[in-house]
């Protein structure tokens, strides 16, 4: 995998008028209920999203253009997604950085992936340029050159209930909300929403999300690799070394007799990556503070957050959307 120094771009290059050339498009989709009194998400071809991210979907639909070397690091909100892009930066870039020296130090994981929905040259702020690319956008959705250039895909998912917890959290701390706790929806009124596929940016229902890629990860394994969140916390090697050999930069002989994968592995870890000064200070272009996205980074928390009940009703509701497709999540996690 090859990386080049390019010149940093900072801002995002979406404009005003970007966002003004989708208003008609966006105002004519079916309306749905955000987790906050005054968001609002909108139904665009079987997924819901808040405008500003509509407008960066649209926009990167009629815009981006994939090269066939690009990867893209795909998921649904808060399913380890800042983990993945630590880990596939450092292994697309090991031969140039060492942990002293890797821009993973100075910033936060996800501006070191550009982001292809929040304009996709946005937050290449490494100076560094890899073929890997980030996105919460569904399987359907993604732009069709990334298809028809037959791009390699990374697909990581978590169990629903950690993901819905780890995603009330988020918001809780999402501007505006931490200040007024009442406009934000009750855990229960949430948990309902999560449950008919409404999230807070959108991007839900989480079942077809994942189902997308899933599908498409059979169909074409050589292109699309489907991880899980709960894999690689059990075994983080074997999904480095998968990451590694499906990227086409695998370790050698020498490298893994050096101990780079596990070196990989430890700064990477959720221990290591969160007490790194950038991610605990600072904020995002969108005001969220750095540290959000490192919460507990463990699997089962959801037991601290929902009672039984609502863990099995989740399950259910998750298990009859995918009956059929042979993918499972442990019901026990
Ligand atoms: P995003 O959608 O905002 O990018 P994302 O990174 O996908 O968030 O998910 C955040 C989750 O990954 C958090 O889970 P939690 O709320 O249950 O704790 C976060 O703690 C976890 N996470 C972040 N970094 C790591 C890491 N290095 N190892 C394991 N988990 C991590």
């Amino acid at each position: 995998m090859e990386s080049s120094p390019v010149k940093p771009i900072v801002a995002s290059n979406m404009s005003l008028e970007s966002l003004q050339k989708y208003e008609d498009e966006i105002s004519a989709l079916s309306k749905g209920n955000g987790w906050s009194p005054s968001s609002c998400l909108y139904l665009y071809k079987g997924f819901w999203f808040h405008p500003i991210l509509l407008t960066g979907v649209l926009y990167a639909r009629d815009n981006f253009e994939a090269q066939p070397s690009d990867v893209f690091l795909c998921s649904f909100m808060k399913t380890g997604c800042t983990w993945l892009k630590a880990l596939s930066f450092y292994i697309a870039t090991r031969t140039q950085f060492d942990d002293s020296t890797s821009p993973l130090r100075t910033l936060v994981p996800h501006y070191c992936v550009p982001f292809l929905e929040r304009g996709f040259q946005y937050l290449t702020t490494s100076g560094v340029k890899t073929p890997l690319f980030g996105s919460h956008l569904p399987y359907t959705l993604l732009p069709k050159s990334i298809i028809d250039s037959g791009c390699k895909i990374v697909y990581l998912c978590r169990d629903p209930k950690d993901t819905f917890v780890s995603l009330w959290n988020f918001f809780r701390k999402a501007p505006g909300m931490s200040e007024s706790e009442d406009q934000l929806v009750s855990l229960k009124e949430g948990f309902e929403l999560f449950c008919k596929g409404l999230c807070p940016y959108g991007y839900g229902p989480y079942w077809d999300h994942v189902l997308g890629y899933w599908k498409a990860s059979l169909e074409r394994p050589e292109k699309i690799l489907f991880l899980k969140y709960e894999d690689m916390k059990e075994d983080t090697e074997a999904c480095v070394k998968k990451l590694a050999d499906f990227f086409g930069c695998p370790f050698s002989i020498d490298e893994e007799k050096q101990g780079m994968v596990q070196k990989i592995i430890k700064f990477c870890s959720f221990e290591s990556l969160s007490n790194l000064e950038v991610n605990k200070t600072g904020k995002t272009p969108g005001m969220i503070e750095n540290n959000a996205v490192f919460r507990k980074g463990k699997v089962g928390d959801w037991r601290n957050c929902l009672n039984a009940g609502m863990g099995e009703r989740l399950d259910n509701v998750m298990e009859e959307k995918l009956t059929g497709s042979g993918l499972t999540f442990k019901n026990s996690y």
